[in-house]
């Protein structure tokens, strides 16, 4: 009765994905095999990124590519990689992108899944060698099968999501991810090409002494924000902000604390896509008993009006995402 054991550290995600199907006697594989094309997508992603500082080197030495153009930026490439792996692996109808305005149909009719990613999320962070991130969301189409997916099966909430998760590339790289029964990270070994169970049922401290806010926007920040901000430094809270989205989170979902990035003058509605940046990054920490929100209400209970919508985004650790609430609340 394996199901009832934890898998131990070390168990390929393969095998760890094999073996949480056999959880759902009904399960028919397809969002295994899902979560496989995304995992190998990721590799190859993460091969072009450990490259990207040689681009420049090689081009040097006159390696361009055969029609002599000049190489695409990383955030193209990666998008290319995850939709062709997601279109040949035959289980999603339509992919929602963040480098595509319009909605991208796969001609898998016959896909039940729908997928909403940010290929390379703080991508403007790959010329200066820090960490960058995918983040991806999977919902279930409520259209039937055999015809293209439609608006009423992009435009789902967060609380319809079946899977979500995000590859960090960092100094290790790692895919961390939940099926709506707790979280876990694994850890790519490059050498053998595969993930490993590094960190099996992640759970997020309740509190932390972090906050993670790009306070360069804090003269344009909201009377409850800027009260909030004082009171963390009140509290003697650390400042941590990289300024991509991946790593303030998987720190902050590890070591406990809260990021925001909150309504400004400049970003009403905040920077952050809800469809394929806050929705499932809200999915992984709620798994992992933290919290997200807009600072008003649930990030998941937010119904899309348009798959590239924005929100503002206050995510991690309960306690500190329940008091940033309360000094917002106070403003109303
Ligand atoms: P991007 O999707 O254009 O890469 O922008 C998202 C990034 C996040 O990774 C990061 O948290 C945020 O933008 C930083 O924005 P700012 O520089 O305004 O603080
Ligand atoms: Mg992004």
């Amino acid at each position: 009765q394996h199901d009832k054991l934890a898998l131990p550290v070390g168990t390929t995600l393969d095998r760890f994905i094999m073996r949480k199907q056999e959880d759902f006697p009904y399960a028919t594989g397809e969002l295994s095999q899902l979560l496989r094309d995304i995992a190998l997508a990721a590799k190859i992603v993460n091969r072009e990124i450990n490259r990207s500082g040689l681009i420049d080197i090689a081009g040097a030495y006159g390696n361009r590519n055969v029609q002599g153009e000049d190489q695409q930026k990383l955030d193209v490439i990666a998008n290319i990689r995850f939709i062709r792996a997601l279109r040949n692996g035959g289980e999603v109808c339509t992919i929602i992108s963040e480098e595509d305005e319009e909605v991208i149909q796969t001609g898998n009719v016959q896909g039940k899944y729908i997928v909403a990613i940010d290929p390379l999320d703080g991508s403007s962070n790959i010329d200066v060698n820090v960490s960058i991130g995918t983040i991806f969301s999977i919902y279930r189409r409520v259209s039937p099968t055999g015809a293209e997916g439609t608006m009423a099966d992009c435009l789902q909430s967060g609380t319809h999501q079946v899977a979500a998760g995000y590859v960090i590339y960092g100094s290790s790289t790692m895919m961390v991810y939940t099926t709506g029964n707790g979280v876990n990270g694994f850890t790519y070994e490059p050498s053998l090409g595969e993930f490993f169970l590094s960190h099996p049922n992640i759970q997020s401290p309740k509190s932390g002494n972090v906050y993670s806010v790009n306070e360069g926007s804090s003269v344009s920040f909201s009377p409850g924000m800027a009260a909030y901000v004082a009171y963390c430094k009140e509290q003697g809270y650390s400042a941590r902000y990289i300024g991509s989205l991946v790593a303030d989170f998987h720190r902050n979902l590890l070591k406990g604390g809260i990021y925001i990035y909150p309504s400004t003058q400049k970003s009403p509605k905040g920077k952050l896509r809800l469809m394929y940046e806050c929705n499932p990054l809200a999915f992984i920490v709620e798994q992992a008993g933290g919290k997200a929100s807009n600072g008003y209400m649930r990030t998941m209970e937010i119904e899309p009006l348009d798959m590239h919508d924005r929100c503002p985004l206050f995510i991690g650790s309960v306690d500190l995402v329940s008091q940033a609430e309360e000094f917002m609340a106070r403003e109303l």
